[in-house]
């Protein structure tokens, strides 16, 4: 049996961390190691999805659902305006193997990478 993610050690209250909003799949926490003015983390409930690739294979439905999750959380937290990102596997960032797409808003448009 494999451990719970951090996520979910964070979902279940074993872990600190504040939740600050969620759905019956979904749920969203400030990221701890924030890289724009709001940073935000918007997570399925479960961890059978270690990727996006996985998780719009799996389930697009819950894909879509995350989305608009994010887009809620977004205008809930900023001005509405954000940037998705999804880093898929470790030579791309990724540190955490249960999917989330990180929520960065507050004023980006000066620091576009793309
Ligand atoms: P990624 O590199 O895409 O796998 O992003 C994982 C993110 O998770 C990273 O930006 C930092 C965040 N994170 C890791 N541990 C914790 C934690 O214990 N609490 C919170 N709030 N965020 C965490």
């Amino acid at each position: 049996m494999t451990e719970p993610s951090i996520f979910t050690r964070i979902l279940n209250g074993d872990v600190p961390g504040e939740i600050i909003a969620s759905t019956g799949n979904l749920f969203a926490i400030r990221d701890i190691a924030p890289q724009a003015p709001v940073h935000l983390l918007v997570i399925p409930k479960t961890e059978q999805y270690r990727d996006v690739t996985e998780l719009a294979a799996g389930d697009p439905d819950l894909l879509a659902e995350l989305i608009a999750f994010a887009a809620q959380v977004a205008a809930d937290h900023s001005d509405g305006d954000f940037r998705l990102v999804f880093n898929t596997g470790a030579n791309a960032g990724q540190t955490v193997f249960h999917v989330h797409a990180h929520v960065l808003a507050g004023g980006l448009k000066e620091e576009s990478l793309v």
